[in-house]
């Protein structure tokens, strides 16, 4: 049969690349990057076009697999599979209760907004709170920090690459990230952009990163943003550089703000940090006198111990220098179907309306803090987890003390997995589904609408049929939750189904909410509107306007004054907190910080079975400073031991003057241990073991796991005469 070509899009990342796919024989046997594409016009990352071989590894899982008594697993049929997991959750259901049905929804999760809408519909209809998602590794406390800012966790602010002067960029490193909380496609292009014309990049980093490297670096000490965001807004409301009109017009609690600050003078913070009180000041006076400057924090700003305290600041900061919801600094979309609205509608939206059972943690957009899935499944008492579905997530290499949820799945009296491969945590399940891939499905980019900053809009389908009996995860839900009655769907999905008397599925649920959003075509009454022809006569996607406008933000405020709030109880209380948490935490036995590190050809914990990406010298590596290496009497190269409160790890050393001296980052999502025989080979270790899951560890704002900043000891592994010994007998 002859090839094909289909346009699609990547959605591995943020900026969703635009692909063609090579279709041969109803197989992908190629990926390319998109020229058409109007935003990421013919890009693509090493990741996007390995999809291929994910999409056609041997290793993946097609058929469902049930756990035999060895830990082995056979093949089933599907009607048996649900049939069994139907039954065996009704049962569970019936002794104790929806509430004791929990769901781990991971990252690939948010690229697909059916599995994302279903999952949390499932679990309404069961009437539980056991829901969790990668957020509490990744972002929870950007959305609680917008909850107490704006009244709505959905409310984000990006940043406006194509016009600001200055881009203030705080644990971020998107030259290998993509970006993240933003789709922005050729990001690099894009940063180039604003040193083009003039602007500048300051990146705000621990590590001299790639992105680092090629911009304006700013070194600090781990986890010491917070007194780093007070120093600078105590500087600007001490030299009054602030914007008092946007203070003024814009938020309730800049005096209470003001206050708050005083005590931060740069030169009481500059040992916490590591950044020069003069240097401080200079960067203050610099964003203060911007014409134009974007304010952006990502999973560095969210890692530490006060990543909730952090985003507030960020925003505050924006807001402060006139930067918020203006154009050439922070923006906020307002897109073809308001998500934040929709969220809203459906009620999930919130934040603090329930708290979980152990720790009393807030929920953020209905999750809760995933660093518990374990004690929630060994703590006795009324809601405690007895089922647990995962779906499109390996915790047990994501979240802090891996071991301990391991050890926890094996007390479930029901765990099920909806992945593609047998990982580390879905060989602990009594049944493993088979997932479609994204190229396996048609989607849709609806919580990303919003995040563009461009505004921009594209539906795909499918481009191959399910390889072997993969299935659509929102086709699984439907499937287990009829078997039990369970509706799975929100309050807004039923009013629609009534309200319109249609078949209630994904695609029908998102083409009525585009049309009748406010770029829709409100079905025939709105001409120029969108509509899912419109979108399917433009694969490549649709441009919607050359950027957003500020002023979008009043319109979003759900505070019941109309302003943004400065002045949370709960955020002075996090500066009190921050007060006593003092340095880091290095103390006499654990000297040194650890922090993470993306590498271009991982991503997360799920694409080291590519032959692609694996190929070439890659190890799971441990930067440190040469001066450290010195000390420690570790040299590049070395075996060493990592260890922390928590746990210790083997990685091998390598060194490198990126770091400096006390800091030390290592990637996270090696260590396996799985189904997939080239991931298994690329040895490195859990990194997470060092973390830890307890609740008084977590960040309380949001139950976000610490995850950068973590004091630890290094060792060398074995002694280096023996290593140079093996190698000499490898070489004899
Ligand atoms: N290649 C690749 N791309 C990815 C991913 C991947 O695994 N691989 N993952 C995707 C996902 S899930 C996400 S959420 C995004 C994340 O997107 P980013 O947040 O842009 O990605 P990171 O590379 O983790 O960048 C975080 C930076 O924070 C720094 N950092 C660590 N601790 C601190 C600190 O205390 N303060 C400050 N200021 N900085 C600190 C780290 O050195 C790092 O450079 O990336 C996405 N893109
Ligand atoms: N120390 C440290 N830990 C971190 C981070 C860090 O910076 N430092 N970053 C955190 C961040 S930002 C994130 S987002 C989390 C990620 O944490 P998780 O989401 O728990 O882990 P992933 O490694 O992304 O695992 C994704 C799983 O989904 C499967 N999969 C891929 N595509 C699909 C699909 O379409 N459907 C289904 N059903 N399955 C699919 C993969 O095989 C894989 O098993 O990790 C966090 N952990
Ligand atoms: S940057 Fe790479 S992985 Fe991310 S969307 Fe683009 S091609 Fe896919
Ligand atoms: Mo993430």
């Amino acid at each position: 049969m002859a090839a094909e070509e289909r346009i699609t899009y990547c959605r591995i990342c943020e900026p969703l690349c635009g692909m063609v796919a090579t279709v041969e024989d109803g197989q992908v046997t190629k990926l390319r990057p998109d020229p058409e594409h109007p935003l990421s016009k013919g890009f693509a990352c090493p990741k996007g076009i390995a999809m291929t071989e994910i999409q056609n590894d041997p290793d993946r899982v097609l058929q469902p697999l049930r756990r035999k008594a060895d830990g082995g697993f056979e093949p089933i049929s599907w009607e048996r599979a649900i049939g069994e997991i139907g039954d065996r959750l009704g049962a569970i259901r019936d002794e104790h209760g929806g509430g004791s049905v929990g769901w781990y929804m991971g990252n690939p999760g948010a690229f697909s907004y059916s599995h994302a809408l279903w999952v949390k519909g499932f679990l309404d209809g069961l009437g539980s709170q056991h829901y969790y998602t990668a957020s509490s590794q990744d972002v929870s406390n950007r959305f609680a920090a917008s909850s107490l800012l704006y009244g709505s966790p959905f409310v984000l602010p990006i940043p406006d690459l194509e016009r600001c002067e200055m881009l203030f960029m705080v644990g971020a490193n998107p030259l290998v990230s993509h970006g993240s909380v933003m789709s922005a496609p050729r990001i690099k292009d894009q940063l180039h952009a604003i040193t083009g014309r003039g602007g500048r990049v300051v990146v705000v980093d621990p590590r001299r990163t790639e992105t680092a490297r090629e911009f304006e670096h700013v070194a600090l000490n781990p986890d010491s943003d917070a007194w780093l965001l007070l120093s600078i807004l105590q500087v600007i409301f001490a030299e009054s550089l602030q914007d008092s009109a946007a203070l003024d017009s814009q938020a309730g609690g800049g005096a209470e703000l003001e206050r708050l600050v005083s005590e931060f003078e740069p030169e009481r913070t500059e040992s916490l940090t590591g950044v020069g009180a003069a240097e401080v000041r200079t960067l203050a006076r610099e964003i203060a006198a911007a014409d134009g400057c974007a304010v952006y924090g990502r999973t560095g700003s969210c890692l530490g111990r006060s990543g909730t305290l952090v985003s507030f600041l960020l925003d505050a900061l924006a807001l402060s220098t006139g930067n918020l919801d203006a154009e050439g600094g922070s923006l906020f979309g307002d897109p073809a179907i308001p998500f934040d609205r929709v969220a809203e509608l459906i009620g999930a939206g919130t934040y603090g309306k329930v708290r979980s059972r152990i720790g009393g943690f807030p929920e953020v957009l209905g999750a809760l803090p995933a660093s518990l899935i374990a004690k929630e499944i060994t703590t006795p008492g009324d809601g405690q987890m007895r089922a647990l579905f995962v779906s499109a997530g390996n915790p047990v290499l994501s979240v802090p003390n891996g071991p301990e949820l391991e050890r926890a799945m094996e007390r479930l009296e029901l765990c099920v997995s909806i992945d593609l491969y047998v990982t580390e945590t879905s060989k602990h399940s009594d049944y493993i589904l088979p997932a479609t891939t994204f190229l396996e499905r048609e989607d849709f980019p609806l919580p990303f609408l919003s995040l563009f900053t461009t505004p921009f809009i594209q539906m795909t389908e499918p481009v191959v049929e399910p390889r072997g009996e993969a299935r659509q995860e929102w086709e699984i839900i439907e499937d287990i939750a009829s078997r039990i009655g369970v509706v799975p769907s929100s309050v807004l999905a039923l009013r629609l189904l009534g309200r319109v008397g249609i078949k209630l599925s994904p695609r029908r649920l998102v083409e009525t909410l585009l049309r009748i959003g406010p770029s829709g075509d409100r079905f025939g009454l709105t001409r120029n509107g969108l509509n899912p022809a419109k979108l399917a006569a433009s694969p490549h996607g649709i441009v919607l306007a050359p950027g957003w406008d500020g002023g979008n933000l009043p319109g979003k405020l759900r505070h019941d004054d109309g302003l943004v709030h400065l002045d949370p109880p709960e955020i002075a209380a996090e500066v009190k907190r921050l007060d006593r948490l003092g340095a880091g935490g290095a103390s006499a036995e654990y000297p040194l910080l650890l922090i993470g590190l993306r590498e271009l050809r991982s991503h997360n914990s799920w694409m080291h079975n590519s032959e692609k990406l694996m190929r070439g010298d890659r190890v799971h590596r441990a930067r440190i400073s040469p001066t450290d290496g010195e000390m420690l009497g570790v040299e590049d190269g070395d075996a060493i031991r990592i260890s922390s409160a928590h746990g210790e790890v083997e990685v091998v050393a390598r060194l490198t003057d990126e770091v400096r001296p006390g800091t030390v980052a290592v990637p996270h999502g090696w260590g396996h241990a799985g189904g997939w025989e080239t991931a298994n080979a690329a040895g490195g270790a859990n990194i997470n073991v060092l973390a830890s899951s307890d609740p008084e560890d977590l960040e309380p704002l949001a139950g976000m796991a610490h995850l950068n900043g973590i004091p630890i000891k290094i060792e060398r592994a074995e002694p280096r005469s023996r290593r140079a010994a093996d190698a000499a007998a490898v070489a004899g």
